[in-house]
């Protein structure tokens, strides 16, 4: 399979449950600003409305949403139980991933990465946001993951809550959060994808300032 990704977003949520599952993958990378494979050619053709991730299965479909995205991956390497196998826990997990897409990736995290974004929606969102983490604080207390164990859910919320680290919105209120995220930080999975991401961001950076 090919996963379209760009350095640090969401779609390192992918990545990292295909190093869960030990599974080789191509990773394309977009320049999501450009709309640009940065290897050549226009990524509008493969997903038109631009974003990552977008994941190519080996049928030559193309899938997008982090949600369906996640839990294709999840299906499609099930040794690596990173979905649970079961229909309520299969809801479960899927609760948690409209969780993150909706409350904290778009509306909250994504909307305070957005730099023209005006100060004064910027602090309305975190107003907002506070009670989003704090409900998700309460879950987290009493457990390691946001299942009985890791799941994709974990992989796409240690992404989303990475992010904190650069917004004006820190996880320093929230020790629960701020444990959890650490905790998830040191899994060999997220930590080779962190490392990997940074250095392709770095590139990123330095291929934006000459163009
Ligand atoms: N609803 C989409 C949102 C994906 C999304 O927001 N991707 C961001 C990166 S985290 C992106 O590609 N942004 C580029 C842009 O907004 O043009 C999903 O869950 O997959």
């Amino acid at each position: 399979m090919e996963l379209y990704f760009s350095p640090l977003a969401c779609s390192m949520a992918t990545r990292i449950s295909l190093y869960e599952a030990e599974a080789t993958a191509t990773f394309i990378e977009v320049d999501t600003k450009a709309k640009r494979i940065v290897d050549g050619g226009s990524y509008l053709e493969v997903n038109a409305l631009g974003l990552v991730p977008a994941l190519r299965t080996d049928n030559g479909e193309l899938l997008t949403e982090n949600a369906a995205i996640l839990q294709y991956v999840a299906d499609a390497f099930p040794h690596a139980k990173l979905a649970p196998a079961d229909g309520l826990g299969r809801v479960r997990l899927q609760q948690w991933l409209c969780f993150i897409g909706t409350e904290l990736h778009t509306s909250l995290f994504g909307a305070l990465l957005d730099r023209s974004a005006p100060a004064a929606m910027k602090e309305y969102i975190i107003h907002k946001g506070r009670e989003r983490l704090t409900y998700l604080e309460r879950h987290l207390a009493q457990r390691e993951q946001l299942l009985d164990a890791f799941s994709v859910a974990d992989a796409y919320l240690t992404t989303v809550l990475n992010w904190s680290q650069t917004t004006a919105l820190p996880l320093t209120g929230w020790p629960a959060l701020e444990a959890y995220l650490q905790r998830n930080l040191r899994r060999p999975s997220v930590a080779r994808a962190l490392t990997e991401e940074i250095a392709l961001y770095k590139r990123q950076i330095e291929r934006r300032k000459v163009a």
